[in-house]
């Protein structure tokens, strides 16, 4: 199910700014980032969880939120293109090519992220459920992106560059800038889908649990990845002086956290989000730990 979710996603972002209105290098610079081939995870997260919720309604559902779905990969995308700038990461490749500001210039990227971050709430706004699902869950969606979440996340990285941070500190970090918005995707699936307060809270601990996962899994192929598989620079975090999870407990005890954290997603869903959505929710959190990009 998920290649279909993905292609559905793909679809939606391939249509989207090709308006004669935006001028022809701001759209350029927002779709040469938007289509260079993410694994689209957080739209597709989103979409799963939604299905599994919604039961007989899962197709419906999936025409009905694919705007939402594809404006969480819009908001995901700025936030790679703006980390990626000379001023945050400095960073010359992602997704296999050279970076937004590389390929185009700096001021462009800037406003190429703008643009997709701004033009997100737009085109989640199109969701066809009843408003009061679709404003929460937009509210939960700027809380998870701005400060308070990821750009919060971001401030925090920034600003721990060279310093030693504990576990703690590490993992706060971590759960606002990686996780916040992964978590976000997962429980507004469920809240889109009108899914119990059961499923709902399911749905944003298995997110919440995949997110740390997720960047232990980063942090680790930052050491052991290789750029052409990884589609980025990798030792990156070293050179930088970062604290990460292999830097702080050493790759072994890493991984075996990110496995830990994948079985707690796992975890999340027993009992309680059931079918091929759920199946493949849990095969997500299963083959995380094994992931080389
Ligand atoms: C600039 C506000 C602001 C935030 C930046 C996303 C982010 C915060 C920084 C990216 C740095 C980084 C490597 C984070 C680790 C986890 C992560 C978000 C990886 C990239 O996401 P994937 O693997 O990428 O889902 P694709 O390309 O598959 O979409």
């Amino acid at each position: 199910m998920s290649a279909d979710l993905r292609n559905r996603v793909e679809q939606y972002l391939s249509a989207a700014f090709l308006d004669r209105e935006i001028p022809s290098r701001l759209s350029s610079a927002m779709r040469y980032s938007l289509l260079a081939g993410g694994k689209r995870l957080r739209p597709v997260l989103c979409l799963s969880v939604a299905r599994a919720c919604a039961g007989e309604r899962a197709e419906e559902l999936t025409d009905a939120i694919l705007s939402f779905a594809a404006g969480l990969e819009m908001i995901h995308t700025y936030s790679l293109i703006h980390d990626d700038l000379p001023a945050m990461d400095d960073d010359d490749l992602r997704r296999g090519r050279p970076t937004c500001h590389k390929a185009f210039d700096e001021a462009t990227a800037i406003l190429a992220g703008d643009a997709l971050l701004t033009d997100a709430f737009g085109h989640m706004l199109r969701a066809a459920v009843p408003a009061d699902r679709l404003l929460e869950a937009v509210r939960l969606t700027a809380k998870a992106s701005g400060a308070q979440g990821m750009a919060g996340g971001q401030m925090l990285d920034l600003e721990g560059e060279g310093k030693k941070l504990s576990l703690e500190e590490l993992r706060i970090l971590n759960a606002k800038k990686t996780g916040a918005l992964i978590t976000n995707a997962c429980e507004c699936g469920a809240l889109l889908a009108g899914a119990t307060p059961q499923q709902r809270y399911a749905a944003r601990c298995y997110g919440s649990e995949l997110g740390i996962a997720f960047q232990i899994t980063d942090d680790i192929l930052d050491v052991v990845g290789d750029e052409a598989t990884v589609g980025k620079e990798v030792r990156h975090d070293a050179e930088s002086d970062k604290a990460t999870w292999p830097s702080l407990l050493g790759l072994e005890k890493a991984r075996e956290q990110a496995h830990l954290h994948c079985n707690a997603a796992e975890k999340a869903l027993e009992g309680i989000l059931h079918g091929p959505d759920a199946d493949f929710l849990r095969e997500t959190a299963r083959n995380l730990v094994n992931r080389t990009h």
